[in-house]
């Protein structure tokens, strides 16, 4: 039996270490989980306090950062999917993982929570709107970087591309896609259709998210 273990709700943020699992092709045991676990599986909080999602372990190695969790399984399994420190494009590499929660996640977890979770009562249509066209303020790095290339670093395929292209996903998911621009639109398309991304969001279709 696989010692990696990850827990996973439908579309979340943990479709980036799934996704990375599928394309590593390593062994690995899922937890699928309703969405919100904190709400709608109380006992999850026993395992991560957090209730957030992804909770990844390793034998004692315990995480819950997505694109921490990708960048741990490139270092100690499949350095194929990495850029090695001594890379020109190393900077760049860091740069794009850690940009793709901080920087295009973030803003559009308020925009998820003050436009659709709260009950309506406390809604903020404002900060929704304001976060929204933060986020697509941000995408001009990507805007800029992808305009002759089809993955982010290295002219191949990295979780670079795994960590960005899940908040350019999660962004089509919530609407925002048709301000894209029309390369960063190509490269979203591009990567929906590798066999890793695929299979990844197949292995949670139709659960409860
Ligand atoms: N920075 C963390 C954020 C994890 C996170 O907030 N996940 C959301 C789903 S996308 C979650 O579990 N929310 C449930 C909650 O807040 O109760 C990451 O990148 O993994």
């Amino acid at each position: 039996m696989s010692q990696l273990k990850l827990w996973h709700c439908h579309d979340a943020r943990s479709l980036r270490p799934l996704w990375a699992l599928q394309e590593m092709q390593l062994d690995y045991e899922l937890e699928v989980l309703p969405f919100p676990p904190r709400f709608f599986q109380k006992e999850y909080l026993g395992i991560n306090p957090l209730g957030t999602v992804p909770y990844f372990t390793d034998g004692d190695t315990r995480m819950t950062e997505s694109t921490g969790i990708c960048h741990y399984l490139a270092e100690r399994y499949v350095p194929d999917y990495r850029i090695a420190p001594d890379h020109p494009d190393y900077g760049d590499y860091l740069n794009w993982l850690y940009h793709s929660d901080a920087t295009l996640t973030f803003p559009q977890t308020l925009y998820l929570r003050y436009a659709i979770m709260e009950p309506e009562e406390r809604r903020q249509p404002q900060v929704a709107e304001d976060y929204v066209n933060w986020y697509i303020a941000r995408l001009r790095l990507l805007d800029a970087h992808i305009v002759d290339k089809n993955f982010l670093c290295d002219d191949r395929f990295t979780i670079a591309d795994i960590a960005i292209g899940y908040a350019l996903y999660l962004g089509e998911l919530n609407g925002f896609a048709e301000r894209y621009s029309p390369q960063v639109r190509d490269y979203l398309a591009a990567l929906k259709q590798r066999q890793g991304f695929v299979s990844a969001v197949a292995r949670t279709e139709g659960s409860n998210s």
